[in-house]
């Protein structure tokens, strides 16, 4: 007979060990990650031609981000299911009164194109759950449940291939819709969903989603992934998703917005609503700057999704000092419009846009296709890379001399990018002063080129 201390130890061991498996398969049950995220994948090697979309990413610096859907039929946002905690039953009479008749792909692709913008960002399925095209795998989506049917994103994906200009699908981890996305995260409670569901059989049917995008839009530019911090915990399965991905996409790019520092199998960064680094939002406490090439996303107003009040409209000065601001902390700015339910785009928006071509198409050597530096990010302005050329923005400086750190090798020469005019540098032990008479000033942007 075993002594009495031992059978104590004994069932103290029965105990903890009865514990720890419970506390597994709950977890496990109920989709939360064992800690450490356990399901993510130890390492990624990105393809050679993943790589070389890296690069093209960075040279593109711009593009046009869109946030459209059955919400913009109430004209109040892409949160408004759960801002004004709809339910599911009243969500789903928005389907049937979204006909967007006036949509017109070329005129969308043309409008990225006068912008300046290389690539486009669309949402293919936001928070709602809702798909802007017709999927297979659900028939909550454009084809089965609106009077419009056709597949917004067919029309998008042939016409940017027309035209030159790489297409993103933003996708939506969370889903407000779904009966299997269960447990709830931090939001969508009053959408009157059955307090269960199977939450694998979700992500199945998120990766089927994504293998329909992958599949039968031709080559696409990447993913762009949101909402994975409604349920931060949560066993995601992230390392299948993007291998599913990169396999049948080898070309794409996938970034995550978890404001958190990159996972494996990610090809790009983005910040929200700040520059890499910058946290005024509060979104990016917990985020790291990565070794990943990076992407700024922000709003013409204030609101993603289409607003009818929603009139804060910032000046294109602003926003042309965000692309540049942007570049200067080496990463792309993707500006977001909302486009109207009947598939138009709103007038401000397509002024804004229309004004930021307009300066690039004079400017845009001193962006596209640069990397920040080497002087990094100052109150007064960044600078800008390619080659044997160093550009120094100027944005914000009103007295005539400016100080500068000195710079990597010899100057040969120093110009005014407007003008062509020659710029006098005052070369000091301590650094460069350039000269910056008042009448060579831009109200916006005065670049100076050095050539190297
Ligand atoms: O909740 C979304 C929001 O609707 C929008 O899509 C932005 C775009 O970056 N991201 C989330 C807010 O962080």
């Amino acid at each position: 007979m075993r002594s009495r201390p031992c059978v104590l130890w004994f069932s103290m061991l029965l105990i903890v060990a009865q514990v720890a498996v419970s506390r597994f398969s709950a977890q496990a049950q109920a989709g939360q990650a064992a800690p450490a995220e356990s399901s993510q994948a130890a390492s990624y090697t990105p393809s050679a031609a993943n790589l070389a979309s890296r690069q093209a990413f960075q040279d593109s610096k711009f593009g046009l981000f869109i946030h459209w859907g059955v919400y913009s039929v109430l004209g109040d946002g892409e949160w408004v299911m759960n801002n004004k905690k709809m339910t599911i039953a009243d969500y789903e009479k928005l389907p049937f009164q979204f006909n967007p008749t006036a949509f017109n792909a070329a005129e969308w692709v043309s409008l990225a194109k006068a912008a300046g913008m290389k690539y486009i960002t669309i949402t293919s399925k936001h928070h709602d759950g809702f798909a802007i095209f017709d999927s297979k795998t659900s028939d909550y989506d454009i084809a089965d449940r609106t009077p419009y049917k056709k597949d917004i994103l067919k029309m998008l994906a042939d016409e940017c291939r027309k035209q030159g200009i790489k297409l993103y699908f933003y996708h939506s981890h969370r889903d407000w819709h779904h009966p299997d996305y269960f447990p709830l995260g931090r939001t969508g409670h009053a959408s009157g969903r059955e307090a269960n569901g199977d939450w694998y059989r979700y992500l199945d049917y998120m990766d089927n989603q994504l293998r329909e995008l992958c599949t039968n839009y031709g080559e696409i530019g990447g993913i762009w992934f949101d909402g994975w911090w409604d349920k931060p915990t949560a066993d995601w399965r992230l390392d299948k998703t993007y291998k599913l991905i990169h396999d049948l996409q080898p070309k794409a790019l996938i970034g995550n917005n978890h404001h958190r520092k990159p996972f494996p199998g990610e090809d790009f960064q983005m910040f929200e609503k700040d520059l890499p680094g910058g946290n005024t939002t509060g979104f990016s406490g917990e985020s790291e700057i990565g070794n990943l090439p990076l992407e700024t996303c922000e709003t013409i107003n204030k609101s993603w999704g289409y607003n009818q009040n929603d009139k804060s409209f910032k000046k294109d000065k602003e926003l042309l000092h965000y692309l540049i601001r942007a570049a200067g902390h080496n990463a792309n700015f993707l500006l977001n419009i909302g486009p109207m339910p009947d598939g138009k785009i709103q007038p401000e928006f397509v002024g804004q846009l229309k004004s930021m071509g307009e300066w690039l198409s004079k400017n845009g050597e001193s962006i596209y296709g640069t990397r920040g530096g080497p002087v990094t990010p100052r109150p007064w302005g960044v600078t800008t890379q390619k080659g044997k050329r160093i550009y120094f923005h100027i944005l914000d400086w009103q007295d005539t001399l400016l100080p500068l750190p000195k710079m990597p090798g010899i100057i040969r020469s120093a110009k005014f990018l407007k003008t062509g005019r020659k710029v006098d540098i005052i070369d000091t032990s301590a650094g460069l002063v350039f000269n910056l008479p008042k009448e060579a000033m831009d109200p916006i942007d005065t670049i100076v080129v050095l050539e190297m």
